[in-house]
Parts: C-alpha cells; sequence; structure tokens
C-alpha cells in the first residue's frame, strides 16, 4: 500500500531531475519540450499507478521509475517531426479510427511482394481496395529456417536483411501515410528469438540476462507451474519448457522452443521493451498489434494467462506511447475466453481488439446454417467502450480457434465440448457432407482440443467445388464468402481483410515440402500472393472476379454512408434461425442488416422491417433502389443492407 498523494509526490520529486538531463534541448526547443511536458503530466498518474502495483515492492523501483523517465524523454527527442505532426492531428481527432472510410488488409513482405520496395510498389493496388490501415507482418530480424513467420525476433531494431533495412521500413511508413493508410506492426513482446541478444548474453551465462527470462536449472519449478499451464503448441514441445543444454537450463518457451518467454517480473525487461516500443513508434507505426497480450505475466499456481499484472503491464506500455508518441494505439491480440477479450479493451488499454469470437462464429454459422450462437453471443459480448473499436475479420495468418463461450452454448442448449468436434470435423472435411477444406493445427489427443487452419475460400468451399467442377457449389462458396465479409464491414469497427482472401485464393499445400513449414499447418493459408490472379479481379466470370468486385462493393457502401462508423450496433431476434440481422445507428441515419447463412431461400417478415423502420422508407444499398416493406424471401446466402429513413 502506498500514500494517495505517491503519484503527485513522486512527480514532484523526479521531473525536475529529468528537466535537468534535458536542459540543452529544452532551451532549444521550448515549445516541443512543453508538449512532452503536457503529455507526461497528463499519464504520469496512470503509469505510476500501473507500475508501482507491479514493481512497487522492489527496492529499486523509483531509479528504475527515473530511467523509464529519461528513456521516454530521449524517445521524444528523436520522434521526427513529420510524427509529431501527426500526434497532433490525433490528438484533436482521436476517434479517427472509428471513421466508416476505415478499412484494413494484412499481409506478408516477402509472400506478397517480395520486400518492402515490393510493399510500396504495391501502394495503386492497396489504394484500388480502398485500405487505409496496412499490417505487415513481422518483418525484423529473426532465425534463419524456422521462426514462427517472424513471430520470433532477433532484433526490434533490424529489419530481416532479406527484405529490406530500417531506413526503407521508415520510407514506406511516410509513403503509405501520404497514401491514407496507416501503417500497423506487431510488438511480439511475449518472447524473443533464442537469438536475441539478451538471449545470446543468457545462454553464455551472463546473470544479469538470465534475469530477462525464465531460466530453471531443475524440473521441479517447471513441473509446478505445468500443473496449471494450457498446451499452446502442443505439436511442438509438450509443456511450456525447453532444456537448453549449452546452458544448462530449462528456459520458458509458451510457444515454440526458439521463442523465450521475456521475465517482465524484472522492471529492466520493461523498460527496455517500452524502448524497444517506441523506437517503432518513430518508424512511423501509428497501430501496434500487442502480440499474445494473454501470456505476460505468470505466476505459479494460475494458468499464467490474463493475469492482472498483464492488464497492468499493457497499462503501464499505453501510458508510455501516450507521454512519447501519442499518435499511436494499441490493438490486442488475445485469442482467449471473450469475457478475457473484452478485458483489455479500454482507452487505457488496447483501443483496439481483434473480434475472434465474431470471427470463429462466422464460421460457426456457415457450418451448422443456424445464427442463434452468434446472435447470443453478439447480443452480450459486441457492445465495448465506446472510445475503442473492434478489428473484424474472418481470416487471419493463425488458425481459428473456437473461443465462443461454453456458458453461451449452453444457455442454447449446446455443449460447448461436442460442438468444437464438430466443428474441427467440419472444417477439416471429416464430417459428412462438408463443403470444407481445412487442416487441423496443434490436435491435442490429450484434451481433444484442436484448431483449423486454410484459408477463406478453401473453408467456405471453394476448392472442393472447383476439384469437383460443380459449378452449383461454385456459387454457394462465392456467396458464402461474400456473405462473411459483409458482415465484418458493416458491424462495427475496422475491417480486415487477409490478402489474397479478396482474389478467392485457395490453400496451397506446398508447405508440405519446406522442411521448416511441414510441421506447422497454418501455412496452408499463407501462399505467395498470385499477382496473376489479379488479372481476374474484374473478370465476373471468375470465382475471383466475383469475389473481388463483390468485396469492393461492400467496400464503396461502407465508404459512401457514415451510418458505419463507429459501433453503435443492435442485434436483432429476425424471426427466423438462419437468420442473422443487426441495426446499424448512426448519427442521423439508421441501416439494417441481414444475412442468410443457409442455402436455402428463407422467408423474413415485413413486420421485422416496420419494427425498425421510420415511415417504412428503405432503401438496399446494394441495388440503389427502394425497398419495399413487405413480406420477402432471401436467396440463398443473400446479404441485405437497407438504409432506413
Ligand atoms: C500469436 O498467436 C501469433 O498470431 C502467432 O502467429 C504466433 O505464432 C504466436 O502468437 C507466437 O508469437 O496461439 O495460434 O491464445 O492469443 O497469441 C495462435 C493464443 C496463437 C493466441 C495467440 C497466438
Amino acid at each position: 500500500s502506498f500514500p494517495l498523494d505517491a503519484a503527485e509526490r513522486t512527480f514532484a520529486r523526479l521531473f525536475p531531475r529529468v528537466e535537468a538531463a534535458f536542459g540543452e534541448y529544452r532551451q532549444s526547443f521550448p515549445e516541443d519540450w512543453e508538449r512532452f511536458t503536457r503529455q507526461l503530466t497528463g499519464n504520469f498518474n496512470a503509469l505510476f499507478n500501473a507500475l508501482i502495483q507491479v514493481y512497487g515492492d522492489q527496492y529499486d523501483f523509483y531509479y528504475h521509475l527515473e530511467s523509464l523517465l529519461v528513456a521516454l524523454a530521449e524517445s521524444w527527442c528523436r520522434r521526427p517531426a513529420d510524427l509529431k505532426h501527426l500526434d497532433r492531428l490525433r490528438q484533436t481527432e482521436p476517434m479517427w479510427f472509428q471513421s466508416n472510410r476505415q478499412i484494413g488488409g494484412v499481409c506478408y513482405v516477402d509472400l506478397f511482394s517480395g520486400d518492402l520496395s515490393g510493399v510500396m510498389s504495391r501502394i495503386p493496388y492497396f489504394k484500388e481496395l480502398g485500405l487505409t490501415y496496412l499490417h505487415l507482418m513481422p518483418l525484423f530480424k529473426c532465425p534463419a529456417g524456422e521462426n514462427d513467420g517472424g513471430y520470433a525476433i532477433s532484433s526490434y531494431r533490424d529489419v530481416n536483411p532479406d527484405i529490406g533495412s530500417m531506413q526503407e521500413l521508415t520510407d514506406l511508413a511516410a509513403k503509405l501515410r501520404e497514401n491514407g493508410i496507416s501503417l500497423v506492426l506487431d510488438f511480439v513482446f511475449n518472447h524473443t528469438s533464442h537469438e536475441h541478444e539478451w538471449a545470446l548474453k543468457a545462454r553464455s551465462g551472463d546473470p544479469l540476462f538470465q534475469q530477462y527470462y525464465y531460466m530453471f536449472p531443475d524440473r521441479s519449478k517447471p513441473d509446478a507451474y505445468e500443473r496449471t499451464l494450457r498446451e499452446i503448441f502442443p505439436d511442438e514441445h509438450p509443456g511450456a519448457f525447453t532444456w537448453f543444454p549449452d546452458v544448462k537450463r530449462w528456459v520458458w518457451t509458451t510457444f515454440h522452443s526458439y521463442q523465450w518467454d521475456l521475465n517482465y517480473a524484472n522492471p529492466e525487461v520493461f523498460i527496455a521493451m517500452a524502448q524497444e516500443m517506441l523506437g517503432l513508434a518513430n518508424a512511423g507505426v501509428e497501430i501496434l498489434r500487442l502480440d499474445a497480450v494473454a501470456f505476460i505475466w505468470k505466476q505459479m499456481g494460475t494458468s499464467c494467462e490474463n493475469l492482472p499484472q498483464a492488464h497492468l503491464l499493457i497499462q503501464a506500455f499505453n501510458a508510455c506511447a501516450r507521454i512519447a508518441a501519442p499518435a499511436m494505439l494499441f490493438k490486442s491480440e488475445a485469442i482467449v475466453h471473450p469475457d478475457e477479450v473484452a478485458r483489455y479493451i479500454k482507452p487505457r488499454e488496447c483501443q483496439l481488439s481483434y473480434n475472434p469470437l465474431l470471427m470463429a462464429l462466422l464460421w460457426e454459422s456457415l457450418a451448422t446454417r443456424k445464427v442463434s450462437l452468434l446472435t447470443a453471443s453478439m447480443r452480450g459480448r459486441f457492445a465495448i467502450d465506446p472510445a475503442c473499436a473492434w478489428v473484424n475479420y474472418v481470416r487471419c495468418h493463425d488458425d481459428i480457434g473456437w473461443t465462443f463461450s461454453d456458458e453461451d452454448a449452453g444457455h442454447l442448449g449446446m455443449n460447448g465440448y461436442d460442438h468444437r468436434r464438430f466443428l474441427n470435423d467440419f472444417y477439416t472435411g471429416r464430417f459428412e457432407g462438408s463443403f470444407a477444406r481445412g487442416l487441423p493445427f496443434q490436435e491435442n489427443p490429450k484434451t481433444g482440443d484442436c484448431r483449423i487452419s486454410g484459408t477463406c475460400a478453401s473453408l467456405a468451399g471453394l476448392e472442393q467445388a472447383e476439384a469437383e467442377q460443380n459449378q452449383e457449389a461454385i456459387d454457394l462458396a462465392v456467396k458464402r464468402i461474400l456473405l462473411i465479409h459483409s458482415i465484418i464491414m458493416t458491424i462495427g469497427g475496422i475491417p480486415l481483410i487477409y490478402l489474397g482472401d479478396e482474389l478467392a485464393t485457395i490453400n496451397d499445400y506446398a508447405f508440405r515440402n519446406d522442411p521448416h513449414k511441414v510441421q506447422d499447418s497454418r501455412w496452408v493459408h499463407r501462399p505467395s500472393f498470385d499477382w496473376k490472379k489479379t488479372e481476374d479481379r474484374n473478370n465476373t466470370s471468375t470465382p475471383t472476379g466475383r469475389v473481388f468486385t463483390g468485396l469492393k462493393k461492400l467496400v464503396e457502401i461502407r465508404k459512401n454512408n457514415s451510418v458505419f462508423a463507429g459501433h453503435q450496433t443492435e442485434i436483432i431476434d429476425t424471426g427466423n434461425p438462419h437468420v442473422f440481422g443487426f441495426l446499424r445507428i448512426g448519427d442521423d441515419q439508421r441501416a439494417l442488416i441481414l444475412a442468410n447463412f443457409s442455402e436455402h431461400e428463407q422467408p423474413v417478415p415485413a413486420n421485422l422491417l416496420r419494427l425498425y423502420g421510420l415511415g417504412y422508407l428503405y432503401t438496399d444499398l446494394l441495388s440503389g433502389n427502394p425497398f419495399p416493406p413487405v413480406d420477402f424471401q432471401m436467396s440463398p446466402y443473400q446479404f441485405i443492407c437497407l438504409l432506413v429513413a
């Protein structure tokens, strides 16, 4: 426990020392220093209150706090003028990311276009799609061979030399920004690679750097921890620890053995990582994807996931960003129970969050042709802080985990475990009559747990339909792809397209011939971007053209109607178990969205429209025509988007 005015008293003591250290800068740039002072005073309490709860009992807490403040000031002094300009813009329009004009895309630099200069040359393609947000998958130095698609980082300051340099990254960020596109990068902060300088020092026996990780000489502690841990990548190694004979230690490796978990119980790790984070901010990153947030704090006897200290640490990182790089926002990547996902979403923690529940339940609805779980879950869980936003997606570089709540399912009379089994059978194609061609990921025979890999198109039925040359099935697959995308475009939040999906890219099994990839089925949905396919993008006699033009139409509808800004959304009961519906509530308009998740016609009564209409005037945004409020039939997988006037 500490006195209530501890933050103010600490600030009064520490700030003059920081000012003294930056005397020259203050004199040369008084206004700029003034801005920093304002940002620091405005966020110091948040920073202090988070850190003292995590580190307050360490004898040298104040020393660390002072070093952190100095590091923040140094980073601010180094922050380029154009980014400080952006800081101002974002401070005057803090809800910019809620605009209906926001559309996201994500890709791997090497697979998409070879290298960073290749990405630069593809800006016209991003603009054609309407992107305003580009997430480039991890692009920093990483071990040769296996590196978890770049999620094992050996240096946060060096771009992987195969794809470019730090300067090229900075230039690309600026060029994207000029084109109205925000650069999004990962902050892989739960772990570094085993080849990071800190890990190398730890391996060579440096006790200071051994404190950067969790290292144990024998199995006693690992065994004790493992009693309550879940296995994340059981295919690679059982449990959470790996034995490294060179240092004769068990090292905490939640994911792969070459990904060493950082020890945030050590305040030096927090400060070091805050500096790495600000380095990314100063390179021009506007949105930081916080990877694997759930795992950053460990405590024996717990699951070591989603612990209160994990939240405090993210709040502290967030305060650092508000102080030294205020334009930069956080996006949480927590693919966990929906109750836990929600806890990261706060203006002072993560302003943005993936919406893994919506993602999983869109696929669940396609498999079952029923929308009850989707409707019930979204009803209870879609609403979040008005100052935050969802990032809605149908596919990403990862597997699909069935992270719905067993309680939600239970209320509908479904057994969560059995339902997940069904979904896994369905999406691996084992279920009789399934249209999907996915692969199992990290199937765990001990728990029956399994996740699903596969591209959007393959999971939606296109691969199988094309193999069978079944026109009708191809048609249905295209409709499924567009249906789930139409939801993410309109439901509220930033829609995020996994690039390649806009061209209906199917699975690529070539990863099976690559010894560094064969053990990780996620590579089946990470093919090289097929630029040849883009030639078909406006040819609507091909599935590629139908998906691309269909998606572009949805993008246009979203961008042209401010009712799709923000996330004021009411999930409605359509009275039809196959039809998902919601109402978007804008400042002066409303939109009614209906989505038929079955391959059969579905009736919708006019009463439903009347219920949500004002004066019964509807415009069908897809056709531009008036929509009469009479009983009607929805065609298979039809999506209806009505502007209500
Ligand atoms: C994340 O995913 C990344 O998205 C993955 O690509 C990485 O492999 C991993 O971290 C390690 O950096 O387990 O299957 O519940 O929240 O952190 C994906 C775990 C994952 C997830 C998530 C993790």
